[in-house]
């Protein structure tokens, strides 16, 4: 092939946000719109480190990644990359390249330089639906703002990128090497098996003899809904191949562009049918719902975690994992490094860690600010109340290791009780939990697609009511005589203690006296208008009132929420979008 540079013109709009550029596929489609986002990547991170690159190129499937993949393996491959890895069919989990990055098991001691996954993660797709893409580093993370925001400024400024011409689309459906000859020597596409690398990482971490004993429990029942995200790529594999669950168990586990119409987002509204089937909702009278469920987002490094109609908040499932990793995940055994989470989920980790005493971190919201905790070597386990959990087997958050870890407890707590009564439930785990280290009433309420300008607005007015708590606490008094004194409110901002870079504007949060929070954010991975979102907590101590109705224990503080910040004022809106 031949080099060819086209010239090209800015787009308005290219800047990544919590986790990459994410747009609907009609502005992604428009002509050089991802060459551009591409090419502006390429130089960010530099010709040396891009001449003879490993590049991982992959994601969930969605609609456009075909044509991504194959612009993408042209663009590459003019840049000087020596090679390109790609999953069969274009699919690889976030957190499967996370791993192929950091190592890819049978290539000893090959790793990659780095990855473009393709992705809107959570986000519907299809032709009318959302697309997107972001860059990981070498340590298979994301990129740090420090070149995403270089990546932003090159957008603005570029007039061409680099292509390579007369090289034919590579035929990503069949496993294998084709190799290429350019104006520089040899490039290749490898294209590999998306499943394998990654079932070897989790048999490393996990016990899975002692897993597959507690679902081949006669009582034990277990049911996975992949959303038609690219978990099912997985599903199968681990679930039913590996741990011997009946097929019967995978729901929705076939990949599909347009994760089958629905909004491929493992959470109480948008995952029905698991819902549904974990008696939680509208329930399904006729069958017992299993005691087991768990669902996973587009690109499958989110998890949901469901006992029989019991549902467990991603605030508790990081603490629980924590309070018990040593014990039930060999990969643990020999203690924990550190534990952190992202600023607005709820501090049921942090009552974990200062019995564990160990140590911990409050970081911004997106995964990238675990990244460089652990690989420092100061963190094991960690999580956001988004239904993310991970650990530092990956740079990324996990959804299929979130269940496995789930599986090991449930397999260590019934160890001795495989052919007892009855088994230890998920529910009766949560239950235990929230007696020893008291309950973090936990709920987040997301207004999606509010005038920017409006979301904007409500954001500087709350910075603004900060300066006087004493006019704040009055509102909050005329509100509710059941909610405490607000005793600090300011805009949460992170130095990293690793680099000792500065993230500021990461959320406004009010803190009351008796340790509930109230946390207003603007969503950095939306693609059209903005969506605010409120998190609100509140701490229980008293184990005789640790088992109420969250929305009927946090109504107060709902109530008080709503007034302070003046919510439909605002935005128009007498109700959130969706609450978690
Ligand atoms: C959301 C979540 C955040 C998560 C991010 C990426 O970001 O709140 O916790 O890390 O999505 O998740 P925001 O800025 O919209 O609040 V993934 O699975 O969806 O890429
Ligand atoms: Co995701």
């Amino acid at each position: 092939f031949k080099v060819a540079r086209i010239k090209t013109t800015p787009y308005d709009g290219q800047k990544p946000g919590t986790s990459g550029l994410r747009k609907k596929v009609k502005v992604f489609v428009q002509p050089n719109y991802l060459h551009n986002f591409v090419q502006s990547t390429f130089n960010a991170l530099t010709e040396e480190k891009v001449r003879g690159a490993t590049l991982v190129v992959s994601g969930d499937g969605r609609y456009f990644s075909k044509d991504a993949i194959q612009i993408i393996i042209k663009m590459a491959a003019a840049n000087g990359v020596r090679r390109v890895w790609v999953g069969q069919n274009g699919l690889l989990s976030t957190p499967a390249v996370s791993a192929v990055i950091r190592e890819r098991i049978g290539h000893v001691g090959s790793k990659a330089t780095g990855s473009f996954i393709l992705t809107a993660s959570h986000n519907p797709g299809g032709p009318h639906e959302d697309f997107g893409i972001k860059y990981n580093m070498e340590n298979g993370g994301p990129a740090p703002e420090a070149i995403t925001d270089k990546i932003y400024e090159n957008t603005t400024t570029i007039k061409e990128y680099l292509i390579a011409e007369g090289l034919p689309d590579v035929d990503i459906t069949a496993i294998g090497i084709t190799n290429f000859g350019g104006p520089e020597g040899q490039f290749d596409v490898d294209v590999f098996d998306s499943a394998s690398d990654y079932v070897i990482l989790m048999k490393s971490i996990f016990d899975f003899h002692s897993i597959q004993k507690l679902i081949s429990s006669e009582k034990f029942t277990f049911c996975y809904d992949a959303l038609h995200g690219v978990a099912g790529a997985y599903a199968k594999r681990i679930f039913v191949e590996e741990l011997g669950a009946k097929e019967s168990s995978l729901l929705n586990c076939i990949p599909k562009e347009d994760f089958g119409g629905g909004h491929p987002d493992p959470n109480l509204t948008y995952a029905k049918e698991l819902v549904a089937r974990m008696g939680l909702g509208k329930s399904n009278a006729e069958h017992e719902p299993p005691e087991f469920g768990a669902a996973a987002d587009g690109d499958a490094d989110r998890n949901m975690i469901l006992g029989k109609r019991f549902f467990v908040t991603p605030s508790d499932s990081v603490a629980i994992i924590a309070a018990n990793a040593v014990q039930a995940i060999p990969y643990f055994s020999a203690g924990l490094k550190g534990v952190a989470r992202s600023m607005p989920t709820s501090a049921a980790l942090d009552v974990v860690a200062k019995h564990l005493n160990l140590k911990f971190f409050e970081v911004p919201t997106g995964w990238k600010f675990f990244g460089n905790l652990m690989d420092a070597g100061m963190c094991s386990i960690c999580g956001e109340e988004s239904f993310g959990t991970g650990s530092d087997h990956i740079r990324e958050k996990d959804g299929i290791w979130a269940v496995l870890a789930w599986l090991s407890i449930l397999a260590y707590k019934n160890k001795d009780n495989i052919s007892g009564e009855k088994l230890v439930t998920v529910e009766d785990i949560v239950r235990q939990h929230w007696a020893t280290y008291g309950r973090h009433y936990y709920t987040r309420y997301d207004y999606e697609n509010v005038d920017a300008g409006a979301a904007k607005e409500l954001m500087a007015y709350l910075v603004k009511l900060q300066s006087s708590l004493s006019e704040v606490n009055q509102k909050v008094k005329e509100t509710s005589s059941a909610v405490s004194k607000v005793i600090h409110g300011d805009e949460f901002e992170y130095k990293d203690p690793v680099d000792g870079s500065i993230s500021k504007h990461q959320g406004i949060r009010y803190l009351f006296e008796d340790g509930s929070r109230l946390i207003f954010r603007l969503s950095g991975t939306g693609s059209e208008g903005a969506t605010i979102r409120l998190y609100i907590e509140q701490y229980e101590k008293d184990p005789s009132k640790t088992g109420r109705d969250s929305q009927e224990a946090l109504a107060p503080l709902v109530k008080v929420a709503l007034k302070l910040s003046k919510m439909e004022e605002f935005t128009g809106r007498s109700a959130p979008t969706v609450i978690t």
